[in-house]
């Protein structure tokens, strides 16, 4: 597996002291479906001298607004500006990154630098041009790289931006004179597409830079409702090869047009069938399966059924063919009527040492209304905060971080999961064992945590981990926010507190900040290619067990020789 773009140097850099190109190059061709019809389409002859890579930081950005600001960028060159002779001026393609570190210009909705800090490394963000949106939406309407200084996302990085500005660079350069470009100029540029198309024909989700949002993202969410189904109809192996085609289709970085559904069709791993359901859409723009299975009565339950914390796909249709359930009132009356029995968490789990009371269907069901509710990202920093600050009182100096979906970018998630380790806590150690049950109980009686599915304690190390490995301690519970008079109400939600030894600090993050098809690919990618075994315990060589131990996330990804790709960029289920 090729690694080749981990040496990735940005091809308009490289472009900085060359001249424009005299012949056309090989460019990406325009979206059949480009729908904003106040944006100059770009005219195909013109040559294309360079690339500009953009990256895009989705927090604080709607979906929607993802979406257009992708379809944007993947289908819209830029002259340079200020240029003397316009109409036959060579255009710049513009690209999008996976990395910040690859990036020419940081496209950003954030403002302040503590909220551009959990994105992108200060001394990082002083070496690009960090710019809002509208320097996007603007360029592209006048097809002109414009100055982004006046577009600065953060003041006090409005002269950095205006140093890093691809204009400035590409006009200094320009000046020096006109006349043919340097051949090398022209094979960089080649050399992008390459690397482009390397990606996102990997056959490992790993190795697909996926954003939340992709420019076929109603496509996947069709595909999403078949695979969903199978899941529910305990398909399993049928709802894998839908979750490969989504991750596949995640990645893909263009829009689908029929011109395009025979390179489709040659990504690894995508059958004759899911080509025939990817060509429905593209002519009719539906999938008639889609549509009949979400219209449907079982499905309806099914999913509604699944909701409740407890009742899996199998229960589910327990429910629905046994017993004839339809309806959550049908649910309700059903466990109202029957004693609570222990939720498949909790049979064969040992006691949980902790008086918070276990969550079990009926008292799930009642939670439902909170539970079904997105949590905000505010209100993820904010249990966030609450949960540390409790913590720091049991024990100073732990770490944490916010993984899971959160950590991806989403603007919404179902639940909050944090990683926390101590720097000095030695593993196996006692400091480290009953830190998650001290805190759960810390936070029960603080009336914080009302309910808890699964504590788990560290286990002994087993015989695939030498004698110093852990596994993590977890508690999946139910948190509530504190009163506050400014909120009208307190709504429960899931928490789940993942502990680990510092040494595995790193790897639990990694697998825990998701999605679930690029862990799936992370741990195949391991045991395959490199014969180690990843999990969020630690990385171990298979042959003869010995540990490693990341002591950053870009070292779990060196170490499984992978090239970097942002936790924003692993988003590769639906
Ligand atoms: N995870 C996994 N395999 C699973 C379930 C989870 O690898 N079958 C990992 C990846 C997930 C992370 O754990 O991203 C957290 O799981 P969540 O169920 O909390 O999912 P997300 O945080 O991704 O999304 P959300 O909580 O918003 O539903
Ligand atoms: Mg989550």
């Amino acid at each position: 597996m090729s690694t080749a773009a981990s040496h990735y140097r940005s091809p308009f850099r490289q472009m900085k002291n060359k001249l424009p190109s005299e012949r056309p190059t090989k460019r990406r061709k325009m979206s059949d479906s480009d729908s904003s019809s106040e944006i100059a389409s770009p005219t195909p002859q013109i040559p294309i001298s360079g690339v500009v890579k953009l990256y895009l930081v989705q927090a604080k950005l709607t979906a929607q607004n993802i979406s257009e600001l992708f379809s944007l960028a993947e289908t819209h060159n830029l002259r340079v500006s200020k240029s003397q002779n316009r109409a036959t001026d060579p255009e710049i393609q513009l690209a999008l990154c996976s990395n910040p570190e690859e990036s020419d210009i940081v496209v950003t909705n954030v403002h302040m630098r503590q909220r551009l800090e959990r994105h992108i490394d200060w001394n990082l963000a002083k070496e690009k041009a960090i710019v809002t949106p509208e320097w996007l939406r603007d360029s592209v309407r006048q097809r002109t790289i414009l100055p982004c200084g006046d577009y600065a996302a953060l003041r006090e990085l409005k002269k950095t931006t205006v140093e890093h500005c691809p204009d400035s660079d590409y006009d200094a350069d320009s000046d020096q004179g006109t006349g043919g470009a340097s051949p090398s100029a022209r094979s960089e540029s080649e050399e992008h597409v390459e690397l482009t198309k390397a990606h996102y024909t990997s056959r490992y989700a790993c190795l697909r830079p996926c954003p939340l949002v992709c420019p076929n993202q109603q496509l996947v969410q069709q595909l999403g409702i078949i695979r969903r189904s199978r899941e529910l109809e305990g398909k399993d192996v049928n709802a894998l090869s839908y979750d490969r085609t989504i991750s596949l289709l995640k990645a893909y970085p263009y829009r689908l047009t029929s011109s395009k559904l025979p390179e489709v069709s040659t990504l690894p791993g995508i059958g004759e069938k899911m080509i025939s359901k990817i060509s429905e859409y593209v002519k009719h723009g539906r999938i008639r399966e889609s549509e009949t299975i979400a219209a449907s009565a079982r499905f309806k339950s099914l999913s509604e059924f699944t909701t409740i914390y407890g009742i899996g796909a199998s229960t589910a249709r327990k429910l629905f063919d046994t017993f004839g359930l339809r309806t959550m009132a049908d649910l309700e009356e059903h466990y109202a009527s029957r004693p609570a029995s222990p939720t498949h968490h909790q049979r064969g789990e040992r006691k949980l040492n902790t008086p918070a009371p276990v969550l079990s269907i009926p008292a799930a069901l009642e939670l439902r209304t909170d539970l079904d509710e997105k949590i905000p990202r505010a209100e993820v920093g904010l249990m966030h905060d609450i949960v540390m600050a409790e913590l720091g009182k049991l024990r100073s100096g732990c770490l944490s971080t916010i993984v899971g979906g959160y950590r991806r970018g989403k603007a919404e998630s179902n639940d909050v999961d944090i990683v926390i380790t101590h720097p000095t806590l030695v593993s196996g150690s006692d400091q480290v064992k009953g830190l998650g049950e001290l805190l759960v109980n810390r936070l029960y009686e603080r009336g914080l945590i009302t309910h808890v599915m699964h504590l788990s304690g560290f286990q002994p190390a087993n015989a695939l981990r030498t004698s110093h490995w852990d596994t993590l301690e977890k508690a999946l519970t139910v948190f509530i926010l504190p009163p506050d008079n400014s909120r009208s109400r307190r709504i429960h939600r899931r928490l789940d507190l993942i502990f680990a030894a510092p040494e595995a600090y790193w790897t639990a993050i990694t697998g825990w900040t998701g999605s679930k098809m690029f862990e799936r690919d992370l741990r195949l990618w391991a045991k395959v290619e490199r014969g180690l075994k990843f999990d969020s315990t630690g990385i171990t060589r298979r042959r003869d067990s010995k540990p490693y131990f990341p002591r950053s996330e870009k070292e779990v990804f060196d170490l499984l020789g992978l090239e970097w790709i942002d936790p924003t960029m692993r988003n590769a289920d639906v």
